[in-house]
């Protein structure tokens, strides 16, 4: 029988993000090669970034969107460099695959794992378990706006900077986020807002959350604002378990959840078209860290964890399983890198997550 081929389009894009994707492929080859021929992964790497913005002016080439559309999935690693603006960094290449493949579901598990101190308390914590469910299309980030100058000298320039809510997409996350609660131990979901002072679209929110919370009855709920809430992750962290939000606060909350859970470059995540329409794209949720790069010593977890939920997204269950475990067992022997608390470089991380692998 020939393997099931997946084609993975890797982007590795800025600083660690190569380091990260690079280990990543490591640890995916090594699964491929205990899979007894049953799959295989079509690799091809793209070169874009802010080292290709130098040389063409642009951060990812100009059909980019059409070449990616003939891959299964996207593996990303990180975007960002002090030598590009970092909001045109973002958006030329990071929100334009997002965006231009409707990925609309972000999905950003907090990992507590063994082994890693958590300052919720000197220990692991590994009883906690939580999901950011991130808007991921529209919100803060729909990139309306403008801005103005109001004199010679430049100053009392004016900028308009507005989110979009529309209920489709309201809908369709909130819906997401609760058909996730009812596979989960803990079926709640914690839906984030500041709907007192964004009168507006943060009010659709909340309605179109009663709304579907109707169909749920068997899935408990809250609404909580987002000041409330970032209290909450620190002082009640045992009450959370799907946290649901618009894409800036989802983008703020799932940092100070992973920077609970021990650190940034824990954490993975999905960018998600569920219609699959388009490919889905697997990142871990760190920047690019240039104060690190090149150096050997960042983190690949995140960018493990993101490797097995994209194994899910192909149907690989048990290799997923099978990776998720890898990296409990090699954190929970000790290997760890110097973001939390240990001296393993990057590669030793990786050996010992392969090593770890079932057989
Ligand atoms: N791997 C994630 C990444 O590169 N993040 C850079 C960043 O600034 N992201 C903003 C966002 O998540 O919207």
């Amino acid at each position: 029988m020939s393997p099931k081929e997946f084609r993975i389009a890797a982007i590795p894009a800025d600083g660690v993000g190569r380091e990260v994707v690079e280990a990543g492929k490591t640890v995916l080859d090594a699964i491929e090669a205990d899979g007894g021929g049953r799959f295989a992964f079509a690799w091809e790497e793209f070169p874009w970034g802010s080292d290709y913005f130098a040389e063409h002016g642009r951060m990812m080439a100009e059909d980019g969107l059409e070449t990616l559309q003939a891959f299964d999935a996207i593996y990303f690693g990180a975007v960002g460099w002090p030598t590009v603006p970092d909001h045109v960094s973002l958006w030329g290449l990071r929100l334009a695959i997002c965006q231009g493949f409707d990925q609309w579901a972000n999905l950003r598990p907090v990992r507590f794992l063994p082994g890693i101190e958590s300052p919720l308390r000197k220990a692991d914590r590994t009883d906690l378990d939580w999901v950011v469910v991130r808007e991921n299309s529209e919100g803060e980030y729909a990139g309306f706006g403008g801005h103005t100058f109001a004199s010679r000298e430049g100053r009392g320039e004016v900028a308009v900077q507005s989110a979009l809510f529309t209920e489709v997409g309201c809908e369709r996350i909130i819906k997401y986020a609760f058909e996730l609660a009812r596979t989960r131990p803990r079926k709640k979901v914690s839906s984030v807002t500041k709907s007192n002072a964004q009168q507006y679209g943060m009010v659709l929110w909340d309605r179109v959350f009663q709304r579907v919370a109707a169909d749920y009855p068997d899935v408990e709920t809250e609404s909580v604002l987002v000041d409330a809430m970032s209290a909450k992750f620190v002082l009640q962290p045992e009450e959370l378990s799907v946290v649901v939000a618009s894409n800036l606060f989802a983008d703020i909350l799932s940092d100070l959840g992973s920077a609970l859970a021990g650190s940034l470059g824990l954490a993975p995540s999905a960018n998600l078209n569920p219609e699959r329409r388009f490919p889905s794209m697997f990142e871990p949720v760190h920047g690019s860290a240039p104060d690190i790069a090149g150096q050997g010593v960042c983190n690949p977890i995140g960018a493990f964890g993101s490797a097995a939920m994209m194994l899910d997204h192909f149907g690989l269950k048990a290799e997923a399983e099978g990776l998720d475990a890898a990296i409990e067992a090699a954190t929970a022997q000790g290997i760890r890198t110097r973001d939390v608390g240990g001296t393993a470089k990057t590669a030793e991380v990786t050996e010992a997550v392969i090593a770890n692998l079932p057989a």
